[in-house]
């Protein structure tokens, strides 16, 4: 029922009404008649946006006489999606804006699905970084992101025939409605060149950086609203461009077309973000992307830092900076070559204020994604910071022998650079050493950096290792994606949970109450319907909202284990034609990209979709089993599946998933975790009851022992006749007409030892999942359990690590 608006509200709402109207006409040049859903969408983000900027001043006044140290959380990406709704929710306009719009004949549902997301980023650490820019406004922390505006963000994925095709993401960088552009903050960054060695008027070595080409940096703002505080902080994303006097002597010479070319190179340098999982070895561009927006973040740090001091020793007490994995690394020497180049500082007294403002968040133990850039390209790109790496080594490893003397093996082994088959700089050893904090995403994934990642490192720094398990922001995930659920909270607790989550225990007194439970069964089932429109619209595949709705969505990888998932898929169709019926209908749902060059992810693709051709078109299966791939996963459609969620699939080898944060996104929503003790999966066991969670499968300790011991697959293959049909159906021509087509999967899972463990967890597996299917039948009980692990998720708010972050490493714990 709505609520007739007072005359107040209908000024407010009148007021807006006419705002949209002036953006319209005098920033667009258009009218109501001739402009489309993305006009009205960008007229109504220009208000949006006027209305954040007297809030973002006064922040930054408020925290600059207040005296605040400033975090920059510098990170290659942020995956920011969508943000129409989000920034209406914090600024509390959602409800006029609904009316204002109406008052124009406008659907707002219809305007907010035209914003293109912002995709920069791939996964779980760009969309990690988004959350955490959320969390510090809604803390006021005076916080900022400082990331990259790529031209193209994540490629679009395209299914065709089964197989995954990918197109550029043209999200109009140059006329985002939120990007603020500030060409008069353009930035010099130098890059290439030579050392020449001189000697200071003192006679001291003084090295001379010489005959740099150079960048030209431009930050955009984009604004980032609290909730419900008036406080506003900005994630700066700077853009790449020629400077006109690039490379003068080219030009000076008369190469006019030859410099020109020189320009667009440069350009290049924002133009496209890295799909992770792509090997990196010699590509040049990627490490330039890296100093690009390290040089220009640490422009802005000490240009901040100077409006407060000018004495350099008080930098950490005005500064904190925050490595988003390795690869800002490059801040370390940057800080370094401006304290000691620039300022003259003293080497030892730089080297302390660098260590006290940097720290380290490490995001996998995954061997390939350890970043290690070779010293020639360094050398060529960045020679002056060579040097400085070299130095750093130099000193560290004088500490290393000093504590363990003669132990020439460490003296290689922790070395920053690697020396064999070719000299590269190991990233993560440089990272380490040069910050205070070294912390880890989730508990298990903090023990496994000391224990199996750099156990040395450990040995002679304890103190820097420390844990903060991730979160997700409850603003997106609970009350933007799911209106319904987040009204019955407001019903339920009042509305302090959306920046308190811990009242979220309350919820345990309510699991026995009929009506309550009620409440919760319809607006699951609410949600269902939406995504069954959602999946009919996409794929053309009906989908029926009472079957169980089982959800992997996440980047395509052979250690997540969509494999898993789909072996299982195809052991129960197996069963079907041999007459034996599930119990229940079921839909599994996967969405994900995999990496262009990765063709095994890919292959994994094209095998779910062969599968589903098959499944949800033979009549003995009778819509009792679906199986759905929806395209083109990103944040906006997450909002979408994830509330309707009523199975989330968590199933990585144990020991490889840093944290996870699709599994605290989807126990928020309800749905109950089906999962291996791995990462956060096993702090979320925890915390809702192992009750309601269906852990299976092998401990990181059994995986990393078996793998000592050089298990077999192809005898577990032999030796379980259920199991090796299922495999060998892969190769039976079952799902393609090309019998070959899958033979990877299948000789990568029987002859060449199945390194994510699928067969040895098979079984396992498939007993949680029947028992899950079996439970679900009782409809009321479990929702008791969805209730119940909503009620264990508070600690999951991206609130709460932040909260820890400025305790534990960035020295600001006096947080309202
Ligand atoms: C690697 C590369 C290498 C190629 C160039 C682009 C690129 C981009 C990213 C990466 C590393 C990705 C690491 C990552 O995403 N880790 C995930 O971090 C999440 C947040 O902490 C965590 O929840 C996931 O478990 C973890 O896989």
């Amino acid at each position: 029922m709505k609520n007739i608006p007072s005359t107040q509200e209908k000024n407010k709402i009148n007021e807006l009404r006419n705002c949209i109207l002036y953006e319209l006409k005098y920033s667009l040049g258009m009218t109501l008649s001739n402009a489309s859903s993305s006009d009205i969408f960008s007229a109504l983000a220009l208000v949006v946006r006027r209305n954040q900027m007297d809030d973002y001043f006064s922040t930054q006044e408020r925290h600059y006489q207040a005296r605040k140290k400033r975090i920059y959380y510098i990170s290659m990406e942020f995956l920011i999606g969508q943000s129409l709704r989000n920034n209406l929710i914090n600024q509390g306009m959602m409800e006029i804006t609904k009316a204002a719009l109406e008052s124009l004949g406008l659907d707002f549902e219809i305007i907010a699905k035209s914003e293109e997301d912002a995709a920069l980023g791939n996964g779980g650490l760009g969309r990690l970084a988004a959350c955490f820019i959320d969390s510090m406004a809604t803390l006021d922390i005076a916080g900022s992101g400082h990331g990259i505006k790529y031209e193209y963000g994540l490629f679009h994925q395209q299914i065709q025939d089964g197989k995954q095709i990918e197109k550029p993401d043209d999200w109009h960088a140059s006329h985002s409605p939120w990007l603020i552009e500030h060409q008069s903050q353009a930035m010099i960054i130098p890059l290439y060149g030579r050392i020449v060695k001189v000697q200071d008027q003192q006679g001291d070595y003084n090295p001379m950086w010489m005959d740099w080409k150079i960048i030209i940096g431009i930050p955009h703002d984009y604004l980032v609203s609290g909730y419900n505080n008036n406080t506003v902080n900005s994630l700066r994303l700077y853009s790449a461009c020629a400077s006109d006097s690039f490379d003068i002597h080219i030009f000076n010479h008369g190469d006019y077309l030859n410099a020109v070319n020189q320009k667009i190179a440069s350009e290049n340098i924002s133009k496209v973000l890295y799909p992770s999982d792509e090997v990196l070895a010699g590509k040049e561009l990627r490490l330039t992307q890296e100093y690009f927006l390290v040089a220009c973040t640490l422009r802005d740090v000490m240009h901040d830092f100077f409006l407060h001091s000018t004495d350099l020793n008080q930098l950490p007490e005005f500064v904190a900076i925050q490595l988003n994995d390795t690869h800002p690394a490059l801040a370390i020497v940057e800080l370094m070559r401006i304290l000691v180049d620039e300022y003259a500082v003293d080497w030892d007294i730089a080297w302390d204020l660098t260590q006290r403002v940097c720290a380290y968040t490490n995001h996998t133990l995954m061997p390939e994604a350890l970043e290690k850039w070779s010293v020639t390209l360094f050398e060529l790109l960045l020679p002056r910071h060579l040097q400085i790496i070299y130095e750093i080594n130099k000193r560290f490893l004088l500490e290393v022998e000093r504590w363990q003397p003669g132990r020439i093996d460490l003296l290689a082994s922790m070395s920053l650079i690697e020396e064999i088959p070719e000299k590269k700089v190991r990233m993560a050893y440089l990272a380490i050493v040069g910050s205070h904090k070294v912390n880890g995403v989730a508990k298990l994934h903090s023990e496994l950096i000391k224990s199996n990642l750099v156990p040395d490192f450990y040995h002679l720094m304890p103190e820097k290792f420390t844990n903060q398990t991730n979160g997700v922001t409850p603003r997106r995930w609970i009350q933007q994606a799911n209106p319904r659920l987040s009204s019955f909270l407001d019903r339920h607790l009042g509305n302090k949970w959306v920046t308190n989550l811990n009242l979220l225990t309350k919820l345990k007194a309510l699991t026995d109450d009929r009506n309550i439970i009620d409440e919760l069964v319809e607006i699951k089932k609410y949600n269902k319907i939406k995504l069954s429109h959602i999946v009919s619209q996409q794929q053309g595949i009906v989908i029926n909202p009472d079957a169980m709705f089982d959800c992997q969505i996440k980047r395509i990888h052979e250690y997540k284990r969509q494999l898993l998932n789909i072996l299982y898929v195809i052991r129960v169709y197996q069963k079907i034609i041999d007459g034996a019926a599930p119990i229940l209908p079921k839909v599994h749902i996967f969405s994900g990209k995999a990496a262009p060059g990765y063709a095994m992810a890919k292959l994994i693709i094209q095998l779910i979709n062969q599968v589903a051709l098959k499944v949800n078109n033979d009549p003995k299966v009778n819509g009792q089993l679906k199986v759905v791939f929806l395209e083109d996963y990103k944040v906006s459609l997450a909002e979408h599946v994830i509330p309707a969620a009523d199975l989330s699939e968590q199933i990585s080898t144990a020991g490889t998933e840093a944290s996870g944060t699709s599994n605290m996104k989807l126990a928020m929503n309800g749905a109950l975790t089906i999962g291996t003790l791995d990462g956060a999966n096993i702090e979320i066991r925890d915390a809702v009851g192992h009750e309601n969670f269906y852990s299976f499968g092998l401990s990181a300790h059994q995986i990393a022992e078996q793998r000592a011991a050089g298990r077999s697959s192809y005898d577990e293959y032999l030796s379980h006749a259920e199991l090796k049909a299922t495999i060998d159906s892969l190769i039976s021509g079952t799902f393609h007409s090309d019998k070959n087509l899958f033979s990877p999967i299948f000789h990568m899972l029987v002859s060449h030892g199945d390194h994510y463990f699928h067969l040895a967890d098979f079984d396992s597996y498939y007993h949680a999942q029947s028992q899950a299917l079996a439970d679900y039948s009782d409809t009321y009980s479990w929702h008791q359990r969805a209730l119940r692990t909503i009620s264990g998720m508070g600690e999951f708010s991206s609130d709460r690590t932040i909260r820890g972050y400025s305790a534990d490493i960035w020295g600001i714990d006096s947080l309202k």
